[in-house]
């Protein structure tokens, strides 16, 4: 086995807090080549994950043949982790989509690039005359550039005009978003990667760091290998690295997180771990938090949550007593009912502790896209650009004025359309053409029963961009075959806020065209103008989408005016905001307890976080009238799908290291491919006793919804509970008759948290058989 495949986050390089985290360059070629062979390296940052590992792309004859991680940037000081090392060969693979595809007779065809982007925008003039913008949708990524989103959120809000737009982002990052809006007025990381350099307790909520950002979790283990390392508080119902690493792991049913956060706020409270100077200067809201935490003691989570009440009270201990905490969420909380209420009492816990805004004290409610941040700052994803507030008309007139159009030309009756309810629009027929760019639905959307029907029937239009066919492209009526990362410039930004600059190595395969171009296409064709009667898009290639981006951005919390390709380019990630005043970027956000809430500035003015109704701008000024940060409190509430006689498991569902989401990338890199080949199910070791399951036995796991067979792995998952990666669907299954029993998403319910409208893919109640044995428990 290859080393890194075995060793993830490779040689210890020990430091001590305050101490700079050593540099190591990792680095991969392919076999037969040597770093003599490399005639350029370029520029870029990984694009498998959220973390924006800095690395440079080796190339000879024309192809990538390799990578190297840069010493000397900011968020990996040249560390690689095994997707970023092998990840690439994607790009190269024989099968990549190099020319347009139309359905004609029932089949996807091959065509010209002007016979499918007539077919498009013939449908789209006919359907704007007959029914009207709302007839159009559009669900892009968190992996395009910053640069395509802008361009997209542009051409959509205000050239089709239609509010019918939403990112994948919905289904990854929408709560944290939601949950920094609702705590901070905007969205925006407040803490930074160095933090984990200062910080003397971390704690991962709902975040298994350890396979998902490979390279930040080897900065933890540095700090765990060199003196006084950090203690780590881990909330994951499965025994992950993580977990083996924790001071305390509390191990939680799924869908319990808000009662065990009230349960921690509670301790911290009633313990007087609090720093009342910093919630009397910078917040409000708290006399009603202590309020609705005061009943929700260790004792009472531990039966919501099958958590001793004594690991409770250790893991509060840790938390309450740190100098400085830094605090993670991820999915483990953002895919639940109450998504956004729990993290927002993470955003609590360190508001209440007033570790925020200073080396080691931060929050990174995670992203975990590449380029999920950019989706949501241009303004492509349920977001209008810049993080103009949609529901404040001086805001939209301020967007209007960057467009060169009328307040009312961008509609802003609601928030843009988030996708589970455009889902609703095409299965009910009013949205009649829905353009997917850079996501694969047919995969990762929950229900997938549903969301083929929903997606092959014959009154929607459906365009899919791709860079390989996919579970997607089969249902479309025309494919565009995309460039990609490595074949076309741009920039993007990490979870850090971290600006990465991405140079284009090489030319894309056969026809392929770069998603800017594509939309750019698009725009032109349409014609799309301005008030004043001048190209709405009057941009022409990257740089020039980057120079309009600045100018959107200009004033704006994520300010981008201070950056330029060349700067980036020299000296590697920089963090937004950046202008002329501030041109090294900014480590951390709300320094000096100094927040982006004022009500004629915010992004939003907040929503009730159990049923996600809007607050009204003088409910908000009435509560939060000098724009402080904002406690939020909610009370739990079970999930809408808990276990049964008939389904007495929860299921849960996550990533694998080696795998990245639909794998149409890390399945066509050998060695990631090799070392997670097949789906399978973990079980606990009382569970699998108990139902007489042996490693390796072939389980079915069956919900309302359908169902999966997987072999069994026996592992550390909390008893009660079954876990499914999710990343296996069926354009790789080697015969046709396989049916629909390998993608965890068939198991998965249609339902989101109110306030995010992210969905549910961490609970739902299944049944196991045993069909290797055949005697297992219905
Ligand atoms: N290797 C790899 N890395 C990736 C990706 C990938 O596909 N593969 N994708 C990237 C993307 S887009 C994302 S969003 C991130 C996701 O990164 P993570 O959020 O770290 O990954 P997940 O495996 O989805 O979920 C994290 C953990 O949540 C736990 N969990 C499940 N249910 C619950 C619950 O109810 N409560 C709590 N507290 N925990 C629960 C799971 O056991 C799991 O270990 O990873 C990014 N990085
Ligand atoms: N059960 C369950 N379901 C989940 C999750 C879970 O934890 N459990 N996690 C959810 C999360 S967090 C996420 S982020 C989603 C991810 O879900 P998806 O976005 O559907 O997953 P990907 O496989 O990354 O799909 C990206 C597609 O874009 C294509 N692509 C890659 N690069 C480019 C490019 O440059 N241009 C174009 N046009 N196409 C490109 C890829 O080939 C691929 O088909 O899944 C969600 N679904
Ligand atoms: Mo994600």
């Amino acid at each position: 086995m290859d080393a890194r495949i075995a060793e993830p986050w490779g040689a210890r390089t020990p430091y001590g807090p305050g101490e700079t985290w050593p540099e190591r360059v990792d680095s991969y070629l392919a076999d037969g080549v040597s770093e003599a062979d490399v005639e350029r390296w370029v520029p870029t940052a990984s694009i498998l994950h959220s973390n924006g590992d800095a690395l440079d792309v080796a190339v000879a004859g024309g192809r990538i043949v390799g990578v190297r991680g840069r010493a000397h940037d900011r968020v990996n000081h040249g560390r690689l982790g095994p997707k970023d090392l092998y990840g690439w060969q994607a790009n190269n693979s024989t099968d990549r989509l190099t020319r347009p595809l139309i359905r004609r007779n029932g089949h996807l065809v091959e065509t010209d690039w002007d016979t499918a982007m007539d077919a498009i925008v013939r449908r789209t003039r006919e359907l704007l005359d007959e029914h009207g913008p709302s007839a159009i949708g559009f669900y892009t990524s968190g992996q395009l550039f910053l640069e395509e989103y802008y361009t997209l959120g542009v051409l959509a809000h205000g050239g089709l005009r239609t509010n019918h737009v939403d990112g994948n982002t919905r289904l990854c990052t929408a709560t944290s978003a939601e949950a920094l809006k609702q705590s901070f007025g905007c969205d925006g990381q407040p803490g930074s990667y160095a933090d984990v350099d200062h910080a003397d307790v971390i704690a991962l909520f709902g975040h298994n760091m350890a396979a998902t950002q490979t390279v930040l979790w080897s900065r933890i283990l540095d700090r765990l290998a060199g003196p006084n390392p950090p203690q780590v508080i881990c909330v994951d119902p499965r025994r992950t690295p993580v977990a083996e690493h924790a001071t305390v792991h509390l191990a939680p049913l799924p869908g319990t997180n808000l009662a065990l956060m009230n349960a921690l706020l509670h301790e911290v409270i009633v313990n007087g771990w609090t720093d009342e100077d910093y919630i009397a200067a910078h917040t409000v809201g708290y006399d009603e938090l202590a309020k609705q935490v005061k009943p929700c003691t260790p004792e009472w989570a531990a039966e919501i949550c099958r958590v001793p009440a004594a690991d409770i009270r250790a893991a509060a201990r840790v938390v309450g007593s740190a100098q400085r905490l830094l605090s993670t969420v991820l999915q483990g909380f953002y895919q639940s009912h109450q998504a956004t209420a729990a993290a927002v009492q993470v955003n609590n816990l360190n508001l209440l502790r007033g570790m925020l805004g200073k080396p080691g004290c931060g929050i990174l409610q995670m992203n975990g896209q590449p380029t999920a941040e950019n989706t949501r700052e241009c303004g492509a994803d349920g977001d209008l650009a810049g993080f103009r507030n949609w529901s404040s008309d001086a805001q939209v007139a301020d967007l209007a004025r960057v467009w060169g159009l009328d307040m009312h030309d961008i509609p802003h009756y609601s928030p843009p359309t988030h996708v589970m309810q455009q889902l609703r629009y095409i299965e009910e027929g009013s949205i009649r053409m829905w353009w997917v760019s850079a996501t694969n639905p047919a995969v990762s959307l929950p229900e997938l029963a549903r969301i083929r029907s929903i997606l092959a029937q014959e009154r929607l239009f459906l365009v899919v961009q791709d860079i390989f066919p996919t579970e997607t492209t089969e249902l479309a009526d025309v494919v565009l075959p995309a460039a990609t990362w490595a074949e076309k410039e741009g920039t993007f930004t990490n979870a850090d806020r971290t600006v990465h600059y991405s140079g284009r190595a090489v030319d894309p395969p056969g026809d392929a065209r770069s998603d800017l171009d594509i939309f750019l296409d698009y725009a032109r064709r349409l014609d799309l103008r301005n008030r004043s009667g001048e190209p709405l898009i009057h941009w022409t290639d990257p740089a020039s989408a980057f120079a309009a981006w600045q100018e959107c951005s200009r004033g704006r919390p994520c300010d981008y005016t201070g950056l330029s390709y060349a700067m980036l380019r020299e000296r590697g990630g920089v963090q937004w905001p950046c202008t002329a005043e501030n041109p090294d970027g900014t480590e951390r956000l709300y320094v000096d307890g100094k927040f982006f809430a004022a009500a004629d500035y915010c992004e939003t003015y907040g929503r009730d976080l159990l049923t996600g109704a809007p607050m009204e701008p003088a409910e908000y000024r009435a509560f939060n009238p000098d724009g402080k940060a904002m406690f939020k409190g909610a009370e739990y509430t079970p999930p809408p799908e808990t276990p049964s006689d008939d389904h007495p498991f929860v299921l849960t569902t996550g990533r694998t290291l080696y795998h990245f989401h639909t794998r149409t990338k890390t399945a066509r890199a050998p060695q990631l491919d090799a070392a997670a080949p097949e789906v399978w199910v973990e079980v606990s070791a009382p569970d699998a006793e108990r139902l007489g399951v042996e490693e390796g036995d072939l389980l079915e796991i069956r919900s309302p919804r359908g169902s999966v067979r997987a072999p069994a792995r026996i592992g550390g998952i909390r008893e009660g509970v079954v876990f499914l990666p999710f990343h296996y669907g069926y354009w790789d299954t080697k015969t046709e008759d396989d049916g629909h029993e390998r993608a965890a998403n068939e198991l998965t319910i249609t339902s989101w948290d109110p306030a995010s409208r992210q969905p549910l893919f961490k609970t739902a109640a299944v049944s196991v058989r045993n069909l290797t044995k055949d005697g297992g428990q219905r």
